[in-house]
This record gives C-alpha cells, sequence and structure tokens, in this order.
C-alpha cells in the first residue's frame, strides 16, 4: 500500500520493473527499451510520442506513426502486456457526428484521457496552423471526431480524467506555427467540449531551472492522489545544437488544479541513453501517458524518445511525490489561480 493514495483504478497487470539497486532519481527506465523500434508496420518509420490505457482484458493505444511519406497520423495498436504491441495496418478513420469521413492533414502527440464511460483522444492537428484536434469513442473501433477545442496555435493538449462541477478541464499551451519559442501551461473549462472558456494561467517556464527555460507542456492526463493532481509535464531547454527535452513533475491544487503546489526544481529524466539522445531528433523524451495502479502504487510512464522510439518509464506516487516535496523549485507566482 502506498503513503500517498492515487484515486485510480487498480491495473494489477501494469507493466513493471523494480528500481534497479543504487539507481538515483525518481524515475528509471524499463531495461528493454525501446518497446517501440524503427519501421514497426509496413509504411511507417518512426512510432513515438503515444497513448496507452487499460481497455477490456488488455491495453490500447493510440501511437503518433510517422509514415513513410513524413505525415504524422494516429494509428491503433492492441497489446496484452503494454510492452508487445500489434499495430493496425492503415490509420485511425475518424468520423463526425453524421457519419461522414474526417480525416486531419496531420496528427500528432496523442493523448487518450478516459472521463466517465468515454475515451478522449486529443492530439495537434491542422487547423489552418497547429491545433488541438479531439475526438472519443467507446469502443476503440467507432471515433467521432469532435470540433476543434482552440483556435490556433495550440498543442499539447491535455483533458483531466475527472469533470469539475460538471466540466471539462483541458491544459493545453498556446504557441506559433513553427518551433515555438516560448510556453506556459494554461487551464480551460467547458460544459460540452464544444464551448471552451474560464481560461487560467497554470504554469510557467523557466525560473532558475535551465532545463525548463524555452517552454514547457503536459503530458500525460494528470493524476488524482491524495496531495492534488500529480502532472508529469515536458520542459525544455534551448542548447546551441537545438532543444533538449526532459521530464518534469508538479503537484496542482485539488480543487483549483490552475493552482501549482509543488514542482521539481530538477528534471525526473532527461535524455541520457543512446535511443534518448540519437534518432530522427536528438535528445527528446517526451512523456505521454501513465497507467497507475492504485493498491500498489505503481506507475508506468509512456514517453517518445528522440522523435523516433516508445519508452517505458517507471515510479510510485510515492517516490515521486516525496521527490517533488524534496525538490520543490520556487513557483513564482503559479501559486496564485492564473487569472490577470
Ligand atoms: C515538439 C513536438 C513533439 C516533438 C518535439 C521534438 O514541438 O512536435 O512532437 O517530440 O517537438 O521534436
Amino acid at each position: 500500500m502506498s503513503k500517498v493514495k492515487m484515486f485510480t483504478e487498480n491495473l494489477p497487470n501494469i507493466p513493471w520493473q523494480d528500481k534497479p539497486e543504487g539507481y538515483v532519481g525518481p524515475v528509471w527506465r524499463y531495461t528493454e527499451n525501446p518497446i517501440v523500434k524503427r519501421n514497426p508496420v509496413p509504411g511507417v518509420a518512426r512510432i513515438f510520442n503515444s497513448a496507452v490505457v487499460p481497455f477490456g482484458d488488455g491495453f490500447v493505444g493510440v501511437f503518433r506513426a510517422e509514415k513513410t511519406d513524413g505525415i504524422p497520423m494516429l494509428r491503433l495498436g492492441h497489446s496484452k502486456d503494454a510492452i508487445h504491441w500489434e499495430f493496425d495496418k492503415d490509420e485511425i478513420k475518424l468520423y463526425n457526428k453524421a457519419g461522414e469521413l474526417w480525416m486531419p492533414k496531420y496528427a500528432y502527440d496523442p493523448r487518450v484521457v478516459k472521463v466517465e464511460d468515454t475515451y478522449y483522444i486529443i492530439w495537434c492537428t491542422d487547423f489552418y496552423g497547429a491545433a488541438l484536434g479531439l475526438a472519443e469513442t467507446k469502443d476503440f473501433v467507432h471515433f467521432t471526431r469532435l470540433e476543434n477545442p482552440f483556435i490556433p496555435f495550440n498543442r499539447n493538449g491535455v483533458l483531466f480524467p475527472k469533470k469539475k462541477d460538471g466540466k471539462f478541464l483541458l491544459l493545453s499551451r498556446p504557441s506559433d506555427s513553427g518551433h515555438t519559442p516560448f510556453g506556459d501551461i494554461f487551464l480551460s473549462e467547458s460544459p460540452d467540449l464544444e464551448y471552451w472558456g474560464h481560461h487560467r494561467h497554470v504554469m510557467t517556464r523557466g525560473y532558475n531551472q535551465w532545463w525548463q527555460s524555452v517552454k514547457i507542456g503536459g503530458g500525460p492526463a494528470p493524476i488524482e492522489t491524495s496531495e492534488g493532481w500529480l502532472l508529469i509535464y515536458h520542459g525544455v531547454t534551448g542548447t546551441c545544437d537545438g532543444y533538449v527535452y526532459s521530464m518534469g513533475a508538479a503537484i496542482l491544487d485539488k480543487d483549483n488544479p490552475a493552482i501549482v503546489k509543488h514542482r521539481t526544481r530538477s528534471f525526473i529524466l532527461t535524455p541520457e541513453e543512446d535511443y534518448e539522445e540519437r534518432g530522427f531528433v536528438p535528445n527528446v523524451v517526451f512523456p505521454c501517458a501513465a497507467l497507475t495502479d492504485a493498491e500498489s502504487g505503481k506507475i508506468a510512464i509512456y514517453y517518445g524518445c528522440a522523435d523516433t522510439y516508445v519508452g517505458l518509464a517507471f515510479t510510485t506516487v510515492d517516490e515521486l511525490v516525496d521527490y517533488i516535496l524534496a525538490n520543490d523549485a520556487n513557483t513564482g507566482d503559479d501559486d496564485k489561480d492564473g487569472i490577470m
């Protein structure tokens, strides 16, 4: 039993390895990483930055599949153990509410979040510029595409798994049309997933932490715990040879997640392994999903590696929360409710 409670489901078949003896740091990698390698299916060069959820007696994944024509699209995968995957031969077909095919021109960095009895997929889509796309499914067979939540430019959309006062909550990062050299995390609310408002600023890039000095963006869906909402996110810094993407963690107020209670001064994972440092885009670890087992406190994190592979890493809720509290950074005015 963990000290900090996760208000999530039990998942006794969560993929897992114990922390290696003598390992320093709150998050450790799966020894057989990467779990998805290059050219995983005919016509697909790389799969990375992808989402995994428990479904039926196994797991389902919505993967960012970069086709050999260079266009990223969403691809479904099935797995019994959440490590070995069978991918569909074709991309996911999205339909509008009238039943007509409504495909994005491209789709990347999907997150999948279950709210009540529905799974929502949120990704970066083309809407006269990079914007958020949204779709829902109950069975991972039929997918209904919903209205794009925001006008461009915005990326890194992450829904909360629970409504607040009947409203959906969405974290996102307003951006620009290119390789955005700035970006904070904001929170928006919607009663129906179509009309969004009550926007609040949540978290600022930078401060004195160089690893997240350029921009930050949501990762997996926030995890509800007895300490507040546990948010695993990515932080980006700029070097003379390009961006470096690391993983960080924060705790948001349980009643008002626009308020940051704690955030890590240091990254919790940064590119160190060959498969994170070398690839289509070097030096990227990009978390997009987490599986949790409430009973044991185990957390399995899925992250993209170097825009080329899918990696798996582990932590526990106690380990991560203890680390955040022991390495708490100055949150600036992020402890305010984010309106001005
Ligand atoms: C971001 C997104 C991510 C990607 C990262 C590094 O802007 O496009 O999908 O992993 O850049 O290339």
